[in-house]
């Protein structure tokens, strides 16, 4: 008979490593030490596997279960940890704990997403992106819920599923996967004339930010400060970012999402562990009943913005991520955002839209997380309260409780302090939440108010608001979007509302979709020309920003790569705050002309230049005339110059720029002038590479 008492003993996988010093003994889930994490446990060395096994079973069984509903919208999301602080106290105006004094700090986590494409989609869809911050105050957690576009869709939270659907893949063909270009989504748009203003904004840059640290950030509803003696004060949110607003061309979008889906997520990832700590300003805009009366909108509606230079944002703080989660799902994806925690000193407004949300997302979170208990979850949880996490009150049980109340006071009032056990919390009338007495009334009604009415007017000022090459870059989103759509009538019904935000516009889209202008929509009420707001730009606008700081510069090189050239300009991109990315056709050992090796940090193909914002092209005359006839080296640096970047480059590389047609102009430099030059775009090359509406 064989002797198999060594192989159930645990040592039957050839791989098999066992506890030591290093590595504490595995154990089940309920504790129990594991001889064997190699095989099953079978009848005979080649015999059937017995039920018994419960290791087995127990390890397949958890990870059958490991996914969990991913998110309904925003499901493909990146998040971080770090910290706000307040610059300017706003004490005066709310009593949130966050606001009262300069310097002070509370601990943040932020998610960024984007919304149609699920969990697993690229992170450089044209869509908009998610800006949502969980505070964790000493009064409990704030979550403001926002995204990189201050504006809506919609007015009324009951379409928010109408909306989702029709932007989501189709239900009958289960695609397109994180895209706004089909029927159904253009359909909904035409027949939403309250969309248009968000949907000049999606087919502006701003839907294809370069990274998360290069966003806006926008509360977009009117919210309430309220203070100590119970004053309220309308507030709008604004997340300015300290890196400059910066967005990629719709080809580099493209072929960045095929290079890197992971682009953003990655970008968060390294950005954060070499110390280029994204940042904000938090701003507000405030103002009161006279003022919102005053305005030519009503600040109740979601489709429209304050323009800053009619109210200028205050910055009262700013925020910093400098911490990437310990575990992706744990943190990312158990997070749970809700709009309607809010802390003493924040209300609401009845924006129609935002009222709906605060049904919505405990509502979701249910599904998602299964749990009313969700609030127990680590990330989740009120740890800004001084003592760790006490929430304290009467609610118990519910799936996967965590705590383990002691006593009897699961109800209130009692009177079990007075018999010498626990009697539990109790409200706090003088520093508990107090929502905003607002006076209500008036009949029950399923109506839309005429004041929510207008639903041009700030499409058209978005539209004059934009800088020439942003206005290209908007017309040309559309003819792609709407050459995408194959139901003719869908597409004439858009190109009908288009005319109502701006006649060239118009023309410029049914030139570039060689159609006919069909007649303007019917309008409720006149269209108003007003004022541009600058701010709205990000080209040539205040946020765009001339800096190599927390930017990457690609430098390619080969074999025989002047060692001196090679290390001067490594140095000056760094000594400049950016991030060089050495990329050669092999990564392993390049031989200098110095007669030194030097590793890549990247490979040519699987570093395409539209994944970084500058370029620095660094070669010898023999492998510039090698690279100039391989397919990879020259389209990337025909990107470069496509992608309307910098490219610096040595007298000896200039073969490899000229089979790549690389123009000379401001941004094409000697390796002398690039750092400088890496600086920015160059906007003004665009007309000469590509036609655009
Ligand atoms: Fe929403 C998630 C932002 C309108 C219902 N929303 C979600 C997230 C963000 C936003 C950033 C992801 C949070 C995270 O990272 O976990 N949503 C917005 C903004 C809106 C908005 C800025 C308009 C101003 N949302 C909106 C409406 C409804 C919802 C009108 C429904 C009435 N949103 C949800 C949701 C989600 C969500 C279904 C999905 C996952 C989640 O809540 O936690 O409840």
């Amino acid at each position: 008979m064989t002797d198999h008492s060594a192989l159930n003993q645990g040592n039957g996988g050839e791989t098999h490593q066992v506890a030591d010093a290093d590595h504490p003994v595995l154990t089940t889930n309920h504790g129990t030490p594991i001889s064997d994490n190699q095989n099953q446990l079978k009848a005979g060395a080649r015999g059937p596997v017995l039920i018994e096994d419960e290791v087995f079973r127990e390890k397949m069984n958890h990870f059958d279960h490991e996914r969990i509903p991913e998110r309904i919208v925003h499901a493909r999301g990146s998040a971080a940890h770090g910290y706000f602080e307040c610059t300017d106290s706003l004490s005066d105006i709310t009593c949130a704990d966050l606001f009262q004094k300069k310097g002070q700090r509370t601990e943040v986590f932020v998610r960024f997403s984007t919304v149609a494409g699920g969990a697993g989609s690229v992170d450089t869809p044209r869509d908009v992106r998610g800006f949502a911050v969980k505070f964790y105050t000493r009064e409990g957690n704030w979550d403001l819920v926002g995204n990189n576009i201050p504006v809506f869709f919609i007015q009324d939270a009951i379409k928010f599923p109408d909306l989702i659907h029709a932007a989501k893949m189709e239900a009958d063909r289960g695609y397109p996967q994180a895209a706004t270009a089909h029927d159904t989504f253009w359909d909904f748009i035409s027949l939403m004339p309250e969309s248009t203003h968000m949907a000049m904004w999606i087919m502006s840059d701003r839907t294809l930010p370069r990274t998360f640290a290069n966003m806006e950030g926008f509360g977009i509803h009117t919210f309430r400060f309220m203070n100590k003696e119970g004053k309220s004060t309308f507030v709008k949110f604004h997340w300015k970012p300290k890196a400059g607003l910066a967005s990629t061309i719709w080809d580099e979008t493209v072929k960045v999402a095929g290079a890197d889906p992971d682009f953003q997520r990655r970008d968060l990832f390294e950005r954060i562990g070499r110390g280029d700590y994204p940042e904000w300003e938090l701003g507000v805009q405030l103002f009161d009943q006279a003022f919102a009366d005053s305005q030519p909108y009503d600040v109740l509606d979601a489709t429209k913005i304050i323009p800053e230079e009619v109210l200028p944002v205050r910055i009262v703080g700013r925020m910093v991520l400098d911490r990437y989660p310990d575990n992706f799902f744990a943190e990312t994806e158990q997070a749970a955002f809700v709009p309607s925690h809010v802390v003493p000193g924040i209300g609401f407004s009845n924006d129609p839209l935002l009222q709906g949300r605060l049904f919505s997302y405990t509502d979701t979170q249910l599904s998602r997380l299964g749990t009313v208990n969700f609030h127990q979850l680590p990330i989740n949880q009120a740890k800004g309260r001084p003592g760790g996490c006490p929430f304290m009150n009467q609610q118990r049980d519910g799936h996967m409780q965590m705590q383990v109340p002691k006593g009897r006071a699961n109800y209130e009032p009692n009177s079990l302090a007075r018999a010498g056990e626990p009697g539990g919390a109790r409200e706090d009338r003088e520093n508990g939440y107090k929502t905003y007495p607002a006076q209500e009334e008036g009949e029950k009604l399923r109506i839309r108010p005429e004041s929510f009415a207008d639903h041009y007017s700030q499409a058209r000022l978005f539209w004059r608001s934009m800088d020439p090459a942003e206005q290209a870059h908007i017309a040309s989103a559309f003819v792609f979007e709407l050459s995408k759509v194959s139901i003719e009538h869908i597409r004439i019904a858009m190109m009908a509302n288009l005319r109502n935000v701006d006649e060239e516009l118009a023309t410029r889209v049914a030139e570039g979709l060689a159609m006919d202008l069909p007649k303007a929509s019917p309008t409720k009420v006149p269209v108003i020309d007003m004022e541009p707001s600058p701010a709205l730009r990000i080209v040539r606008g205040p946020l765009e920003k001339h800096t190599l700081e927390g930017r990457t510069v690609g430098i390619l090189f080969a074999d025989g790569t002047d060692a001196g050239e090679l290390k001067a300009v490594r140095d000056a991109v760094k000594k400049a705050g950016g991030h060089p990315i050495t990329i050669a056709p092999k990564v392993g050992a390049v031989p200098l002309s110095d007669g030194s090796r030097v590793k890549a940090d990247a490979q040519l193909f699987g570093q395409p230049s539209a994944t970084v914002d500058a370029c620095a092209v660094v070669l010898s005359a023999e492998a510039a005339a090698k690279l100039a006839k391989e397919g990879a080296a020259v389209q990337w640096v025909m990107d470069a110059f496509g992608h309307l970047k910098a490219i610096g480059h040595n007298a000896a590389a200039k073969p490899l720029l000229d089979k790549a047609g690389v123009e000379a102009d401001a941004g094409v430099t000697d390796l002398a002038g690039f750092v400088d030059a890496a600086k920015r775009r160059y906007w003004d090359r665009e007309p000469k590479v590509r036609t655009l509406a």
